[in-house]
């Protein structure tokens, strides 16, 4: 089933051996945790570890572009820290860049409840994997299913589709100025563009937009109500169901229909249940992150008007420009939450076997030892290494597209309507604080006719 946030169902899985690569012995402590919802059997409750605090997730006021304040003073003074998470279990908390680095980069910690499972209150961390969730998946399983997509996402492919999407970024330009001031930009401009451009990979129509959209909202939202959950998951699972049914029969020049043939061309095709799950994240993951990267950094761009127009001014900064917007944002605010499947060290931190640890990108992008004076946007930094993508064998496999869809935007959007700028005062714009993807609920903007 479909698990952005952790909070679907999965009793209705069964052949989780088939995508979990939990073969080893790790298991035996994965089954001890689970017969146990308060965690009392937690490996570090019997061991001398650190209070924990609780997980920050708080912005300061004022600050939307700066992760909770706390993080400055974990990097300097508790590198590894103990957080009891909304989830209802402590996690070790990793807040520096080089440590995040290790942590995600290490095949002893699982991403069997990634991508934000803590964040999420009675959230079972300890569901069945469903087929195909490749979020989820760890070793082998997890290499074998990326392997088939990654030739879908290569440098040469995405920017192959460079002028559908600065064809996109027209039309929507074009069209924000044919209609009313204020527009507003998540909605007219930030939202479509990723969204359509995510509809021509897959092969899904286009038209169905509105509903999938909304559908992902209520799906990555944390305060969203169980059923309303399940609903959603059980339509959109139900959407992708029924495009690839079609596909079977009647394949068609996109993304879907590839993987049905290389799946059968394996000669393990895949079943329906992984192929939706599979199609319902890359949907999602398609459109949200790159929608919210779009409309919040026109916001971070806006209250840094020097660097808005050194970008105007010079097109060619735009690369490192993205890499700086994507650093400085993170917009992934709660970070990766992985579980150790044997006991390790991180900094001077022992994490158990059973224990839970959260990587904070967010924190770890705003590390001074990596990133000289990280709490200042500069878009002639070379952010290259930045977290946003997250690291190791999950690091984003859409990367390419998104810096695409990025580039175009931002070469297009500031050039074409020079007088773009917020149409409320900052303390009007209301931001997803409960989405595991951060950004600007609404974007209201104005510009002068020309
Ligand atoms: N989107 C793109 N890459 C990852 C994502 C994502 C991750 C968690 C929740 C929602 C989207």
């Amino acid at each position: 089933m479909t698990d952005v946030t952790g909070m679907t169902d999965a009793t209705d899985v069964t052949d989780v051996t088939d995508v979990t690569d939990a073969t080893d012995a790790t298991d035996a402590t994965d089954a001890t945790d689970a017969t146990d919802a308060t965690d009392a059997t937690d490996a570090t409750e019997k061991a001398n570890v650190p209070t924990a605090k609780p997980f920050a997730t708080t912005r300061a006021s004022g600050c939307p572009f700066d992760p909770p304040p706390e993080y400055g003073a974990l990097r300097a003074e508790e590198p590894v820290s103990r957080a009891s998470c909304p989830v209802g279990t402590d996690a070790w908390v990793v807040s520096r860049y080089e440590d995040v680095r290790a942590a995600l980069s290490d095949p002893r910690l699982s991403s069997r409840a990634a991508p934000s499972t803590h964040i999420v209150p009675n959230a079972d961390l300890h569901r069945p994997i469903a087929p195909g969730s490749l979020l989820h998946m760890d070793g082998p399983d997890h290499t074998r299913l990326r392997r088939m997509l990654t030739s879908e996402f290569t440098v040469k492919k995405m920017r192959a589709l460079r002028p559908f999407v600065q064809r996109l970024v027209d039309e929507h330009i074009d069209a924000m100025l044919a209609g009313p001031r204020p527009a507003d930009l998540y909605r007219d401009f930030a939202l479509p563009i990723p969204s359509l451009v995510i509809c021509e990979l897959l092969g899904v129509p286009p038209e169905d937009r509105d509903r999938f959209q909304e559908q992902t909202t209520v799906l990555i939202r944390v305060g969203s109500a169980q059923e309303e959950v399940e609903r959603a998951a059980a339509e959109i699972e139900e959407f992708i169901g029924r495009l690839i049914t079609a596909k079977r029969t009647a394949p068609r020049d996109d993304l879907l229909s590839r993987l049905i043939q290389r799946g059968q061309d394996s000669g393990r095709p895949f079943s329906q249940e992984e192929l939706v799950t599979l199609g319902v994240t890359l949907l999602i993951a398609g459109h949200e992150t790159t929608a919210n990267m779009i409309a919040l950094s026109a916001l971070a761009l806006f209250r840094h008007p020097g660097q808005l127009a050194a970008l105007r001014a010079d097109p060619a900064l735009v690369t490192p420009a993205i890499e700086e917007l994507l650093r400085y944002l993170t917009i992934l605010q709660f970070g990766l939450l992985r579980y150790a499947t044997e006991d390790i060290r991180i900094a001077d931190a022992t994490v158990r076997a059973g224990d839970w640890l959260v990587a904070a990108l967010s924190s770890g992008n705003r590390d001074d030892r990596a990133f000289p004076g990280a709490d200042r946007l500069d878009l002639t930094r070379e952010a290259g290494g930045h977290l946003a993508f997250g690291y190791g064998a999950h690091q984003c496999l859409g990367q390419q597209l998104a810096r695409v869809e990025l580039e175009v935007v931002f070469t297009t959007l500031f050039q074409r309507i020079p007088t773009l700028r917020p149409a409320v005062p900052l303390e009007e714009i209301r931001f997803k604080d409960d989405a595991l993807v951060y950004g600007v609920r609404a974007l209201p903007v104005t510009w002068d006719p020309r």
